[in-house]
């Protein structure tokens, strides 16, 4: 197999989307889904999934697909990750998982070569959630688990998903791909047909400390972890900063801040792995002179296992309540967010661990605390997860950052997982 030095230019690749126009912010990275520079981004990726020899096209949820065709026409191996990122994120988060994809066809195509299967490349419009309140809603719609009602889905400016779509649709105009209808109706048909992928391989930052801490450049993801995320309201009532004596205010804003270090207290004591996060909370009315009425929060719930996600979750809940009945405060939850624990197919984690070794890297498994696209597209095809070493473990935040050497390694075991699951296929 062709080995070449793809991984540095994967690299540069994502440290020059990293800018605008492929940010909505001008000092740092936000690149949200179906917006001016996801549209900047799919024109960049679109030329390179060509150069590499690919096909492209658009899918009903404005995915872009680059395609390779295989010596056989059978299902294809599905390569990619996500295009869109956090607010003020960082540029390897996603957009790494794509180029590597794109490297991996840019050396067989180099090579002369066709494997036994089609290989797709895909960069996810919606992994984040950063822009709608459902996250992970592209790579839900091409595994065909869409539970969300997308016609009342609006962004914080009230601009509502079927607007976005129908707006990219018309606007973009990337030369030679077939535009998606841009209707909402036909966002679902984005649907991958049931047994029309091989496997899916996604290749992603750890964004977390395990492999640095061990010296370790790559690890085979086994599962990722389970996730619940809440949207909280705590109503008390406003008043006159001055005048409302402390003995009769009903705090929204004191009482959500026992409820956030609740929170915390309880993941603190929980099994290995709990994680609770508040991570935006919107004060209202908002203003200095004014004892807050009313406060909004989110609520992320993680563990290895649903089961603990699930108890964790309901003690929080239950601790919330405590403290509002307390205060005298309304309360009131929603779940904006449930994904299930889900474990990376065997065979294939095991074929990556192979690879990982013949490539001269040691073995070394592990769960993911974040939540990617592979875990929604495990309902569509067995899934495969390779983490990449970054630095003290640093992501969403603009100080991530990855060596090119390392990105190097994991596109050699890339290759060599596809080999092998070329001979596998064939066996
Ligand atoms: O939240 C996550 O784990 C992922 O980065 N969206
Ligand atoms: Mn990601
Ligand atoms: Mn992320």
């Amino acid at each position: 197999m062709v080995s070449r030095p793809g991984g540095a230019r994967a690299v540069t690749r994502c440290d020059r989307l990293g800018l605008p126009p492929y940010s909505d912010m001008p000092d740092g990275l936000y690149r949200a889904y179906l917006t001016p520079s996801y549209a900047s981004a799919q024109y960049a990726l679109a030329e390179w999934m060509r150069e590499a020899g690919m096909t492209v096209r658009l899918d009903s949820a404005a995915n872009l697909i680059g395609r390779y065709d295989g010596l056989g026409d059978g299902p294809a191996l599905l390569i990619g990750s996500h295009i869109d990122s956090v607010r003020d994120g960082g540029r390897y988060d996603g957009p790494l998982g794509i180029m590597l994809g794109i490297e991996a066809v840019a050396a067989l195509h180099e090579a002369g070569r066709r494997l036994a299967y089609p290989i797709e490349v895909i960069a996810f419009g919606d992994e984040e959630g950063s822009r709608f309140p459902a996250a992970m809603l592209t790579s839900r719609a091409a595994a065909g688990t869409l539970d969300t009602d997308l016609a009342v889905i609006a962004d914080p400016s009230g601009q509502s998903l079927a607007d976005a779509l129908k707006n990219y649709a018309a606007k973009l105009a990337l030369p030679g791909v077939t535009l998606p209808p841009g209707n909402i109706g036909s966002f679902a048909a984005a649907r991958r047909a049931p047994g029309s992928t091989l496997a899916y391989l996604e290749a992603h930052i750890e964004q977390g400390p395990v492999l640095e801490a061990e010296g370790l450049a790559l690890g085979v993801v086994t599962a990722i972890a389970a996730q619940h995320r809440y949207a909280v309201t705590v109503r008390g009532q406003a008043g006159h900063a001055g005048t409302t004596s402390m003995s009769l205010r009903r705090d929204a804003l004191a009482g959500a801040a026992r409820m956030v270090l609740a929170a915390e207290a309880l993941a603190r004591g929980g099994a290995e792995g709990l994680v609770a996060t508040v991570g935006r909370m919107e004060v209202l009315p908002g203003a200095a002179n004014v004892v807050p009425g009313e406060v909004r929060f989110t609520v992320d719930v993680r563990a290895g296992d649903d089961g603990p996600r699930d108890a964790s979750a309901g003690a929080i809940l239950a601790a919330f309540a405590v403290i509002a009945r307390e205060r005298g405060l309304a309360l009131s939850s929603s779940l904006l967010q449930n994904l299930p624990a889900s474990p990376c197919a065997p065979h294939l984690i095991n074929m990556l661990d192979a690879a990982m070794q013949a490539e001269g890297f040691a073995s070394r498994r592990l769960v993911s605390g974040a939540g990617h696209d592979a875990m929604i597209m495990a309902a569509h095809c067995p899934t495969a997860m390779l983490f990449i070493r970054c630095r003290n473990g640093i992501s969403h935040n603009p100080a991530e950052h990855v060596e090119a050497a390392d990105a190097d390694a994991a596109l050699r075991v890339m290759l060599a997982f596809m080999e092998r699951l070329q001979n596998e296929s064939a066996a």
